[in-house]
């Protein structure tokens, strides 16, 4: 069953549920905003001061950072994660079939698009609710030159305390260290945090985030995108940010599944690129 409801700021989310799962998606910024199992509690983390404002990225769910990762490349002033997060999405189908329930949103360049990007694209985002949470991105050029972007599931996951909880399968791996001068270096054992986190881990198809005092692992499953990056804001940046509780590092990590840095994904006339990420919760 899909209902719709609309904010007072004029946001619409979509309720999607089933005998499986029920979670939300908004159409503005094509964030899935919550994520629960049957009878257990979200898997996904919003902010309570998350802002819901069109204009500001919302703070928490699975925003979707394309057609750039992380700060543009050359323009400061552009938004930082792209525009889509930032930008009215469509609901393009939707589906109920025996795995759940699927809505497919879309969302195409326009005149405000080629104010930060000058390229012509449609971008579609499939949402499959079931047992697990399946994300699929595909990316159409619909333009007559090659682009390349950078992209990510930015996804904030809600745990019980960040103290008591692991990220497993990045045993040594190589990552860039993105807390003060960029820096490449080697994981040893599990990710545990214990201070700001802000890593891009190079390779790996599969991860857990092991959450043993909520009783819950969630596995990260992920095909076309390479990296995997794992953020925590910890104190000092927590307390900067607007829309983001000077507490609430303790109960969010974000492991997301991203194709980020160096690793563009560069599409010819015409072409287009699906990437996946599924969510598997157990406990
Ligand atoms: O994915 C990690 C990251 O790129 C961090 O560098 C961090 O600042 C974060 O995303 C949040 O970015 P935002 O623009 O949503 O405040």
């Amino acid at each position: 069953m899909i209902v719709f409801k609309t904010l007072s700021s004029g946001i619409t989310v979509l309720t999607l549920s089933n005998n499986q799962a029920t979670a939300e998606v908004s159409l503005y910024g094509g964030n899935v905003l919550s994520f629960k199992p049957k009878n257990k509690n979200d898997i996904l983390f919003v902010s309570k001061k998350s802002l819901f404002t069109p204009g500001k990225a919302i703070r928490g769910g699975i925003p979707v950072c394309w057609p750039w990762f992380g700060p543009h490349a050359t323009e400061k002033d552009f938004p930082v994660h792209g525009f889509v997060r930032t930008t009215q999405w469509r609901l393009a189908s939707s589906e109920e079939n025996p795995k759940g329930t699927t809505v497919t949103l879309e969302c195409s360049s326009s005149p405000e698009t080629k104010k930060f990007w000058p390229y012509d694209f449609t971008l579609a985002l499939t949402v499959s609710v079931g047992k697990n949470l399946e994300l699929t991105l595909t990316t159409k050029n619909d333009g007559s030159e090659s682009v390349s972007i950078t992209d990510a599931f930015h996804t904030y996951y809600r745990i019980s305390e960040i103290a008591n909880v692991s990220v497993k399968g990045f045993d040594c791996a190589r990552y860039i260290d993105r807390v003060g001068e960029r820096t490449e270096r080697t994981q040893e054992g599990d990710i545990v945090i214990s201070g700001e986190t802000d890593r891009v881990y190079l390779g790996g198809k599969k991860c857990v985030v092991s959450d043993p005092s909520a009783k819950r692992s969630i596995t990260v499953e992920k095909d076309g995108f390479p990296d995997t990056i794992v953020w925590n804001p910890w104190i000092d940046r927590s307390k900067a940010m607007v829309d983001f509780d000077d507490n609430e590092y303790r109960n969010m990590i974000c492991v997301e599944a991203g194709s980020a840095l160096d690793n563009k994904i560069v599409l010819s006339p015409g072409a287009s690129v699906m990437q996946k990420m599924t969510i598997v919760p157990r406990g």
